[in-house]
């Protein structure tokens, strides 16, 4: 089959409850606690569904650290109040699988002359396997993404940069996400009273650097365009070679990665080499159910493929809120530095507010210190970093459809602060505007 029909057909299976009970039985074909009533329990719980925030998460299972609440992507933690959210196939005292997944269809106007417009659509699907030995937790993920259907220029974004498309570097677009967004395994083992010991990694993973990737956050579960600081805070979630240990309690995690610097290449479909070339280390804390804050620092090898004389270091802190009531919050600072070259730092501020049932508001604030904005050599404003802050406002109407199927419908405006020197390029008022149709599973 076509790679892209094979990819589209993943999606359609995970966007129907029925046929990804079908899908799962081959995917956990080789486990033998395939119990239909745990299955039926677990894809047809109508009245959890119907709740709307969708939290299926086992309270059984919440024993300290290996409690599926608060965990992000990759190996990062979330506030505690964050459930992983997800329709349970199986759900047994063993064994439990998860699926969760999104079709977004979205149209965005960008304007000015660096602008563009274009219908394009974001996706993800997920599939986590969790296995109890009695103690030990082994995890597996999957995460696929669609968005290779993409040009490899991705969809456009004022400010936005990184990453490469056309072997041009991406600037005022945002690239599309790789096929393979995880193929990771977790094993947890408890070592003392509220301790366990992890290892992470995988082919395809994240290593222990910056917060949870912005999809996986629910400050940003509606915000339709990807953040301008991607590439300060969380562009490393889809890393090809990853390799992680760590410690965590309930109220906090220390951790360590060997990982592959190089940014994933234009090519999407693909699984690249991976390789252990650079580290970085991260703490987290969760004084309370509601926060959780973290500091990262990492080396990374050669990110860019168009400046391969250049390593970098990257330093990220940011804390996140959820009250556990629909309000949501994330604010994140990181200075990133090329080797050879200058650091470059990035605010973000993010939030997600679901009111009620139905309605929801949400926004982001980011400012940043970015000189990729020129790529052409020849021109005089060629690596000069230029501070510009972007202020986005959203709203967007959730509603339930079949099953635990649910659409949010909505938009948002960006505005920009930006210096007098980039009017020229970019237009004195740009505006960048965004609805969606956000069709989901899980989150
Ligand atoms: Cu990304």
């Amino acid at each position: 089959m076509d790679k892209r029909l094979r990819a589209a057909s993943i999606l359609l299976i995970l966007a129907s409850p029925a046929a990804a009970q079908e899908a799962m039985d081959h995917a956990a074909m080789d486990h033998g606690a395939m119990d239909h009533a745990a299955m039926d329990h677990g894809a047809m719980d109508h009245a959890a569904m119907d709740h709307g925030a969708m939290d299926m998460s086992m309270p059984g299972m919440d024993h300290g650290a290996m409690s599926m609440n608060g965990q992000g992507s990759g190996s990062s933690r979330l506030p505690r109040n964050e459930p992983m959210a997800g329709v349970h196939l199986v759900s047994n005292a063993d064994d439990m699988v998860m699926v969760a997944g999104y079709v977004w269809p979205i149209y965005t106007n960008q304007s000015g002359p660096r602008g563009d417009d274009k219908f394009y659509a974001q996706s993800a699907a997920m599939v986590m396997w969790m296995h109890d030995f009695g103690g030990a937790q082994l995890t597996a993920s999957a995460m696929l993404s669609a968005e290779p259907t993409m040009r490899h220029d991705g969809y456009p974004i004022l400010f936005g940069s990184g990453e490469v498309g056309y072997g041009q570097p991406l600037v005022d677009r945002q690239h599309p996400h790789d096929l393979f967004m995880e193929l990771a395994a977790k094993l947890n083992v408890p070592i003392a009273p509220g301790i366990s010991a992890f290892v992470y990694g995988g082919p395809v993973g994240e290593p222990a650097l910056g917060p949870s990737a912005f999809m996986h956050r629910a400050s940003a579960r509606y915000n339709p365009e990807a953040p301008i600081t991607h590439h300060w805070f969380d562009s490393t979630h889809i890393t090809y070679g990853v390799m992680t240990a760590g410690l965590a309690g309930k109220a906090w995690q220390l951790e360590a990665s060997a990982f592959r610097g190089r940014e994933p290449d234009e090519h999407r479909w693909a699984i690249e080499a991976p390789k252990l070339d650079s580290w970085s280390v991260r703490a987290s804390f969760a004084p309370s159910p509601a926060w959780l804050v973290q500091a990262s620092y990492g080396t990374l090898k050669q990110p860019e493929a168009t400046h391969p004389d250049e390593d970098e270091r990257r330093f990220t802190a940011s804390a996140h809120f959820n009250n556990g009531k629909g309000l949501s919050a994330t604010a994140g600072f990181s200075a990133k530095r090329r080797i050879p070259g200058e650091t470059r730092t990035a605010w973000l501020g993010e939030a997600n507010w679901n009111i009620t049932r139905h309605h929801t508001l949400f926004g982001r604030i980011e400012n940043v210190a970015n000189d990729e904005l020129f790529p052409d050599e020849d021109d005089p404003l060629h690596d000069q970093p230029f501070r510009v802050t972007k202020f986005q406002a959203g709203y967007a109407y959730r509603l339930a459809l079949k099953g635990p199927v649910q659409v949010a419908l909505g938009g948002s405006v960006a505005l920009f602060a930006k210096p007098a020197a980039l009017d020229s390029a970019y237009g004195k008022n740009p505006i960048g505007t965004t609805i969606f149709a956000r069709f989901s599973i899980g989150p």
